[in-house]
């Protein structure tokens, strides 16, 4: 039987392991980029093989990049427990965002391990191959694809700012293989669980130790791009312009205004990319794209906030006679945890002396489509501050540790049975 109290993680090892990880980066510190298939991301990928081995796990890489550190339990292959998160960072971002469900997760085999537990069902450590949507505009494409939620071609079609498709950039890493062998067959995992930082205030806020993750947020992302007749900003007068970042700015003052005034806390909107071209100083602009991200826990609250932002840029685009494309990425559900999971993560908390809350996930995670295969669950550990996608994000290493230990237990919970 095995005693919550004879579970060790080595905190110290672990923060040495989310730092040297951090090395792996495009840019200087304390901020960390690693997008996907980069040579600082092929880096990251060969360190963490590297400690998944280590750790006495067998490595399987799929054509999409998803890395899995398996730990082989005596039922075989079916109805494996799977853990997990991602490695890749968005431009300037922190160092644990995603690590700590990876390199913890690896931890939390290596206390497994030192105790002596066997695992009955086989359990994987997954690092998702890019949950980030910096390279190719969507996130959690590894995750999409083992869950069925993007087919192969839809992904093998993604191209990046320099026309590089995820085909091409894949096969350069490495990766070979058809993207058709990807996708999981149902019931290839019993349970999935994550481990993450919260990456919001809550914990911190309320000093409690351990998140019990309730529901992710549902995530939508889109395109808009106005297309006016540009020109000289000295020669073209007020009244015969079409200015396309006019309705662009209006356009983003206005999704303010929406989430804000939309009656939920929970829905956020943001444009975090803006391309305005030609972009000279002395020429008005001709085209002009925005990213829009919309999200809350409640679908139909930013549905309507999608839609309502779509019917404004289109009466922008004709008062100003512009001509208006709107591009998809994603709108993808909310998922909820799975009742018996919650239960297992607040027990082991409680067994383990450690404060709990149940609470929503705000961020996304590949959990959101891993959900869709199997019972999922999510463990949070504190962020300071409630920062993330920053170089001061922070979560430390006895909080790390907490989380660890936790996942280490209820994975030798969901692998015995
Ligand atoms: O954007 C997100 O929620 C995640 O951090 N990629
Ligand atoms: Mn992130
Ligand atoms: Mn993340």
């Amino acid at each position: 039987m095995l005693l919550p109290s004879d579970l060790q993680v080595d905190a110290t090892r672990l923060q040495c392991e989310i730092d040297e990880l951090a090395t792996c980066s495009s840019t200087p510190g304390p901020g960390v980029t690693r997008i996907l298939f980069t040579p600082t991301d092929l880096a990251g990928r060969a360190y963490v093989k590297g400690l998944m081995t280590d750790a006495g796990l067998s490595i399987h890489e799929d054509p999409a990049g998803n890395i899995v550190g398996r730990w082989n339990g005596s039922l075989g292959e079916r109805e494996r427990v799977g853990t997990g998160s991602h490695c890749d960072a968005i431009p300037h971002a922190g160092r644990y965002d995603g690590t700590v469900g990876v390199l913890g997760g690896i931890a939390a085999v290596r206390a497994l391990r030192a105790v002596g537990f066997e695992p009955k069902r086989s359990i994987d450590i997954i690092m998702f191959t890019s949950e980030e949507p910096t390279r190719f505009g969507i996130g959690c494409s590894g995750s999409r694809l083992l869950s069925g939620t993007m087919t192969p071609q839809q992904v093998a079609r993604l191209v990046d700012e320099q026309g590089i498709s995820f085909d091409q950039a894949r096969q350069s890493a490495g990766y070979a293989g058809c993207l058709e062998d990807v996708p999981l067959s149902p019931g290839e995992y019993s349970h999935f669980v994550e481990l993450h930082v919260e990456q919001g205030p809550v914990l911190e806020r309320d000093a409690v130790q351990i998140g019990v993750v309730t529901a992710i947020a549902a995530p939508a992302s889109f395109l808009v791009t106005f297309k006016g007749k540009g020109g000289h900003a000295g020669t073209v007068l007020m009244p015969d312009r079409q200015d396309a970042l006019i309705p662009a700015a209006e356009l983003i003052c206005h999704a303010e205004m929406l989430a804000r005034s939309s009656g939920s806390d929970d829905t956020v909107a943001t444009v975090g990319k803006m391309e305005v071209h030609p972009g000279a100083i002395n020429s008005i602009p001709r085209n002009v794209t925005i990213s829009f991200d919309v999200r809350d826990t409640n679908r139909a609250i930013r549905d309507r906030i999608v839609s309502e932002l779509k019917v404004t840029a289109s009466a922008l685009a004709e008062e100003r006679g512009l001509e208006l494309h709107i591009e998809e990425i994603n709108a993808d559900p909310p998922e909820a945890a799975q009742s018996e999971v919650i239960t297992i993560i607040e027990a082991v908390c409680e067994s383990q002396g450690l404060t709990h809350q149940r609470m929503v996930s705000r961020a996304y995670h590949d959990a959101l489509f891993m959900a869709r295969i199997a019972p999922m669950g999510m463990i949070f550990v504190p962020s300071r501050g409630g920062i993330s996608h920053r170089p001061d994000e922070f979560t430390s290493s006895q909080e790390m540790a907490n989380g660890v230990r936790v996942l280490a237990e209820v994975l030798a919970k969901l692998s015995s049975s």
